[in-house]
C-alpha cells in the first residue's frame, strides 16, 4: 500500500468536490436547514430533537440507543422531545431562567441527555463534567460558573462540596431523593411532557466547557447557539452522516467531543446516536460496532491504539461490515493507526483537527480527499486555517509556525468565562491562535508538529514528540509512548521518552538499545531518545491526550500543576 497517500472514497459524499466548495461556500446557504432561518427565533435543543420529532418521517426513528453492561434503552425522537420538556419544566418549576449555569456531573444515561437538552430548551447554559472528577476538580468549575444548580447522582454527590458554593442553590439526584434535594424521578414523574421552549438570540449562550491549560486553574469556555451551523454542516462533510446511518461517537460530553460530536451533529442531522456506557475494553467495544450495526465511527487515538494493541486476530471474531467511515479526533494520529486502520477495517481513518475554543471541527480529512497519512487533512469550507509567525503574518508552505484560524467561524468560542483578558489574548491580527504548532504543504494540507509548549530543541534541532512516538509504537514491543525534552546541559534538552511494553516483551538493555537505533534509522540520530525508560502506563487525560507536561514535572521533580483532567 502507498502510505504516501491513499485515494479519495468510493460511494456519494456529502462534498463532492472540496476545492469548488472551498471556494464558493457561505453560510448563508446552511441557514434553510434550520426553523429559525423562517421564525427568526432559535433554539439549539429544538432544530435537534423536536424539529425531527414533528416530521412524521422521523419522529418514531430511533434518536439515541444507549448501550451499558447493565442497561439498553433506546428513544426515538418523539421521547426524548418528551423527556426534555419534561425536565425543562422542572427547571422551570424551581425557577432556572436564561443564562444560568446548570451542571451536570453524573455518567452517561439516557437521563444525562434528557436533562442537558432540557437545560437547553429553558435558555440555561449546560456544564458538563467528567464523572470521574474528584472534589477539588468540581468546585473549581461550580465555583469559577457561579453554577446554581447541579444535576448528580447519589454517589458522586461526596464529591460535591456543597456547604462551600454559595452559588449553588440547588441540586437534582438522579437516583434518589434526600433532604434538601430534589429527585429526579419524583419530579419527571408530575412533570408535563410539553413546554414552551425559551427562544434565544443565535449569540446566546448554550455551553460552558472547562478545559486546562498548561498552568493556573481551568478555564471556562463559552459557546452560544450560533454553534449549531458549523455542527451541522460539519455533521454532513466530515461525518458524511446520511439518512439511515447508526453513529457512534465514544466520547464523554465532559469532553467538547462528546456534546459537539456526541449529541449536537448527530441529532442535528437527524441520525440515530448510540452512545456506550462503562469502560473501554477491545471485546466490548468491537462488540458495540457489531451489535449496533455501526456505519460511523468518531474515536481517538489512544483508543485506536489500545485496540491495535489488542491484536488484529480479535477484529476478526466480529462481523463489522456495515462499518462505512472512520474519524478520530484529540492527538495526533500516527501513520500505524491508519495502516492498522487498513489491515482491520479495510477502510481510512480520517484525522480531524479542531480544539474546545473552536467548537467544532476546523482541519479534516474528507472522504472525497486523498489522504495523507500523518496530515490533519484540509480546513472545512467556509473557515479559513493558515500557518503564521509570532507577530501575525502568514509563513509560505513547508514553514513551521501557530496554527491559527481566522476569527469569525460560527462556533468560535465567545468569551473565556469572565476572563476578557484572557480571551484578548488569544486573537493577533485577526486570527485565532491555537497554540499548535504546523505546517502547510504545497498542496495545502495542515501536518500537526506539536503544542508550542511540546517542542524539544535539541542541539539547535527542533524535534517534534509526536513523531517519535509515532516511530516508537512502529516497533513492534512498543505499545504507547510518550515522549518529552529533558533539559540537559550540553544538548540544551535530549529526547527522553517514555513506553509501555506490549504482553510478551520484557524490559533489558538489549530491547531499550534496539528500539533506539530503531528510531535512529528510521527518523534520524538527533530524533533518537537519548533516555528511555519503561512505565505500566502513560499518563493521559480524560481525552487520550499524553500528558506530556507531567512527564517532564516527574522527570524534574517539579510540582504537577492542575491534573484534574487526568485519567485515573
Ligand atoms: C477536540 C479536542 C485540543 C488540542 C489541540 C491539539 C490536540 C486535537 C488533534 C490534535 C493533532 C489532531 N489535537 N485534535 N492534535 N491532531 N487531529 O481535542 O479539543 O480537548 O480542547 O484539545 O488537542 O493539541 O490544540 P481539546
Amino acid at each position: 500500500m502507498n502510505m504516501q497517500r491513499i485515494q479519495t472514497l468510493e460511494g456519494n459524499h456529502n462534498l463532492e468536490n472540496y476545492e469548488d466548495t472551498y471556494k464558493n461556500f457561505n453560510w448563508d446557504e446552511v441557514k434553510d436547514a434550520f426553523s429559525w432561518s423562517h421564525t427568526g427565533k432559535v433554539n439549539i435543543a429544538y432544530e435537534a430533537i423536536d424539529r425531527h420529532a414533528e416530521n412524521p418521517d422521523k419522529a418514531d426513528q430511533p434518536a439515541l440507543i444507549f448501550s451499558s453492561p447493565d442497561r439498553q434503552e433506546q428513544l426515538t425522537f418523539t421521547d426524548l422531545k418528551q423527556a426534555s420538556n419534561q425536565f425543562a419544566n422542572v427547571l422551570k418549576k424551581h425557577e432556572i431562567q436564561k443564562g444560568d449555569r446548570v451542571f451536570l456531573f453524573m455518567p452517561r444515561s439516557p437521563e444525562f441527555y434528557a436533562a442537558f437538552l432540557g437545560i437547553l430548551k429553558v435558555g440555561a447554559i449546560a456544564g458538563p463534567l467528567f464523572e470521574a472528577f474528584m472534589e477539588q476538580a468540581v468546585r473549581d468549575r461550580l465555583e469559577d460558573s457561579e453554577a446554581t444548580m447541579l444535576i448528580t447522582t447519589k454517589d458522586l454527590l461526596e464529591r460535591v462540596p456543597v456547604d462551600d458554593l454559595p452559588n449553588l442553590k440547588q441540586i437534582v439526584l438522579i437516583d434518589g431523593d434526600g433532604e434538601g434535594f430534589i429527585s429526579y424521578e419524583e419530579e419527571m414523574k408530575e412533570a408535563s411532557k410539553s413546554f414552551d421552549i425559551e427562544w434565544v438570540d443565535l449569540e446566546d449562550g448554550m455551553l460552558l466547557h472547562y478545559t486546562s491549560g498548561s498552568t493556573g486553574k481551568p478555564k471556562g469556555v463559552y459557546h452560544v447557539h450560533n454553534a449549531m451551523l458549523q455542527h451541522y454542516q460539519t455533521g454532513r462533510w466530515v461525518l458524511d452522516l446520511q439518512e439511515g446511518d447508526q453513529y457512534w461517537c465514544t466520547a464523554d460530553p465532559g469532553w467538547v467531543t462528546g456534546t459537539s460530536y456526541g449529541i449536537f451533529a448527530p441529532w442535528l442531522n437527524g441520525v440515530t446516536n448510540v452512545v456506550r456506557g462503562g469502560r473501554f475494553s477491545p471485546d466490548d467495544w468491537y462488540e458495540t460496532l457489531q451489535n449496533h450495526g455501526i456505519t460511523v465511527w468518531y474515536s481517538a487515538p489512544t483508543a485506536f491504539r489500545k485496540l491495535m494493541s489488542a491484536g488484529e486476530a480479535l477484529v476478526k471474531n466480529y462481523d463489522l461490515s456495515n462499518l462505512r467511515h472512520i474519524l478520530s479526533v484529540g492527538e495526533p494520529l500516527n501513520p500505524e493507526v491508519i495502516a492498522w486502520g487498513m489491515d482491520a477495517f479495510h477502510l481510512r481513518v480520517h484525522d480531524t483537527w479542531w480544539m474546545t475554543e473552536t467548537g467544532a471541527q476546523v482541519v479534516c480529512n474528507f472522504p472525497s480527499l486523498d489522504m495523507k497519512p500523518g496530515s490533519m487533512g484540509k480546513p472545512i469550507p467556509g473557515v479559513e486555517a493558515s500557518i503564521i509567525d509570532n507577530e501575525g503574518s502568514e509563513l509560505p508552505p513547508n514553514q513551521m509556525g501557530n496554527l491559527a484560524v481566522k476569527a469569525g467561524w460560527p462556533s468560535m468560542m465567545r468569551a473565556i468565562w469572565k476572563r476578557p483578558e484572557k480571551y484578548e489574548s488569544y486573537f493577533l491580527n485577526g486570527w485565532y491562535i491555537s497554540g499548535d504548532s504546523a505546517y502547510r504543504d504545497e498542496e495545502g494540507y495542515f501536518w500537526f508538529q506539536g503544542r508550542l509548549d511540546d517542542v524539544i530543541n535539541t542541539s539547535g534541532e527542533r524535534v517534534g514528540p509526536f513523531e517519535v512516538e509515532s516511530k516508537l509504537i512502529e516497533h513492534k514491543a512498543v505499545a504507547e509512548a510518550g515522549v518529552i525534552g529533558k533539559p540537559d546541559p550540553e544538548r540544551g534538552e535530549i529526547v527522553k521518552a517514555f513506553i509501555t511494553l506490549n504482553d510478551g516483551y520484557e524490559q533489558s538493555d538489549e530491547l531499550l538499545e534496539d528500539i533506539r537505533q530503531f528510531v535512529k534509522r528510521g527518523l534520524s540520530a538527533h530524533a533518537a531518545p537519548r533516555e528511555i525508560e519503561v512505565k505500566d502506563k502513560i499518563p493521559k487525560t480524560r481525552s487520550g491526550k499524553i500528558m506530556r507536561r507531567l512527564l517532564k514535572s516527574w522527570e524534574l521533580g517539579l510540582p504537577t500543576g492542575d491534573t484534574s483532567t487526568l485519567e485515573e
